[in-house]
């Protein structure tokens, strides 16, 4: 299968008719081609989204929203298509795709279809000046959008749902490492009404193709989600060109388990937020501490329950737990494990490469539970993205308190326990972005959404998103 850029509403070759692998994750074969774009095929993007973008622009609210919802319908539509290139393309269990990722993808552009006609601005009167101010909130011009491999169309229409609702033009460049759910989503836009070159989506290298969007002068904001060097890199370029800048990265988040939680439900969410998508969603939560009374217990019953996890073909409607995204990601991921009794880590369960029978070349690993005994680790620092937790005891509030927030990431965190009076005062001295109480990953779109300290900047989701893609004017008029 061989994918190609989506601009101008058509489907192009890459202007040097240069081309990478796509690899299926759970075989290991090369299925397709992908086009390794550079700063020529973006500058080509460009002008298509600028030339659309006075019309879009001025596009009344109804008609951007009917298109938007269109487009989440005829994904619903094709749902089953679109689950099976996504599972095919990550290693991801079909049957997640097709209950997580699809549907979400829909929701996103229906939220955004929605929200535009909610969205609105303040006006300020000037008591005694005989003045009145309103703020008119105006769509910033091409913006760029750049997402990760873990969510594929998930967190590629997250970003560009609200985006083009704002009224921008979008140059979107989805992971190359799987593209093909964005490559799809081009035909729906076009059977969808969307105008011609209002989204563009350009295949290639972060380091060419990406940069290239991030470095082009025109484009006036971006919005990305990878990992935190990457973002790093990209806040280098992009903040001396005082470009607008939305970063969501990273994670390293603590689940907190307290003796009196409800310990069947903290069991079952605890085995989905170690495991969901083979460990690959920057929410998951990777640093388990359990209060040491409960501990022996939640070793025992947790560890027997991640043995029970059947390791598989994403195809098999019986897999819990699929292939990771690539050989490479599967290396990094190896390399901690390798690495983890010399850090005083001791493996409960897994450790070791998975093989499933008939599909022996495929990128898979066993989950894996190691005890540790400090959280000054690799293992608890840095974001391994993969089917691996950590666990360990703790005595008091304030001991876990301060592990929780001792590591340079603050995504997300999650809170086991009955007494409220705990969870809240706690909530509010976790470095996070998002708290979970007694649930994990329960999302809202209207909340807000992103991290602190190494996680991120800005926040995604609800009307935060449109404030990101509009650009504030405070209009003041003077009156007698
Ligand atoms: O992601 P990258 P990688 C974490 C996870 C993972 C690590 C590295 O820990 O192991 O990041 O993953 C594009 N200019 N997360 O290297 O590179 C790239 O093409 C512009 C967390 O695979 O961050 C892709 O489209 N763009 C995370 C996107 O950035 C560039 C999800 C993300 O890729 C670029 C994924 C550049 N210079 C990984 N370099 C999360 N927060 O959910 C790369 N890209």
């Amino acid at each position: 299968m061989t994918i190609k850029n989506y601009i101008n509403g058509e489907f192009l070759n890459p202007i040097g008719d240069q081309w990478l692998d796509n690899y299926c994750p759970s075989d290991g074969s090369i299925y397709g081609k992908i086009p390794n774009s550079f700063i020529e095929d973006v500058d080509l993007a460009y002008e298509s989204a600028n030339s659309a973008f006075s019309e879009w622009s001025q596009t009344t609210l109804d008609t951007r929203s009917r298109i938007l919802i269109k487009i989440s319908e005829l994904l619903e539509t094709n749902l089953d298509r679109f689950a099976e290139a996504e599972s095919k393309d990550n290693g991801k269990p079909l049957s997640l795709a097709k209950s997580i990722d699809i549907p979400r993808a829909a929701s996103n552009f229906r939220f955004f279809g929605n929200a535009i006609t909610q969205f609105s601005s303040e006006s300020h009167e000037s008591v005694g000046q005989n003045a009145i101010n309103f703020t008119l909130r105006q769509p910033i011009g091409v913006v760029g959008c750049i997402s990760p491999w873990n969510l594929p169309l998930y967190l590629f229409s997250w970003k560009i749902a609200p985006a083009l609702a704002a009224g921008n033009c979008v140059i979107a460049k989805p992971s190359e490492v799987t593209p093909m759910t964005a490559f799809l989503l081009g035909e729906i836009c076009n059977d969808a009404g969307l105008p011609k070159g209002v989204l563009n989506i350009v295949h290639g290298l972060g380091e060419t193709c990406g940069q290239a969007i991030i470095e082009h002068p025109k484009i006036k904001a971006i919005s990305f989600t990878g990992g935190t060097a990457t973002g790093a890199k990209i806040a280098q370029v992009a903040a001396p060109m005082f470009k607008k800048l939305s970063l969501e990265l990273g994670g390293k988040n603590p689940n907190i388990i307290f003796a009196d939680c409800d310990f069947e439900k903290m069991l079952d969410t605890t085995i989905r937020s170690s495991f969901s998508n083979q460990g690959q969603i920057c929410l998951c939560g990777s640093r388990i501490f359990v209060e040491s009374n409960i501990y022996p217990r939640f070793k025992e019953e947790f560890v027997s329950k991640v043995k029970e996890l059947k390791v598989g073909h994403p195809s098999d409607n019986l897999t819990k737990v699929g292939a990771v995204v690539s050989k490479s990601h599967k290396e990094k991921i190896m390399s901690y494990l390798k690495s983890a009794e010399n850090e005083g880590g001791k493996i409960l369960c897994g450790g070791y490469e998975s093989v499933v029978s008939g599909f022996e070349n495929g990128y898979y690993i066993a989950p894996t539970v190691i005890e540790i005994e400090s959280n000054n680790c690799r293992l608890n620092q840095e974001e391994i993205f993969g089917p691996i937790v950590t666990i360990m005891p703790f005595e008091t509030e304030e001991e876990v308190l301060q592990m929780a927030n001792d590591v340079p990431y603050g995504l997300s965190a999650s809170i086991w326990t009955q007494n409220m009076n705990r969870a809240l005062r706690m909530s509010k001295s976790i470095e996070a972005g998002i708290v979970w109480i007694n649930t994990w990953m329960m999302r809202d779109l209207r909340t807000p959404f992103g991290g602190v300290k190494q996680s991120g900047v800005g926040r995604e989701g609800g009307m935060e998103a449109l404030k990101f893609f509009t650009e504030q004017k405070n209009i003041c008029i003077s009156y007698d």
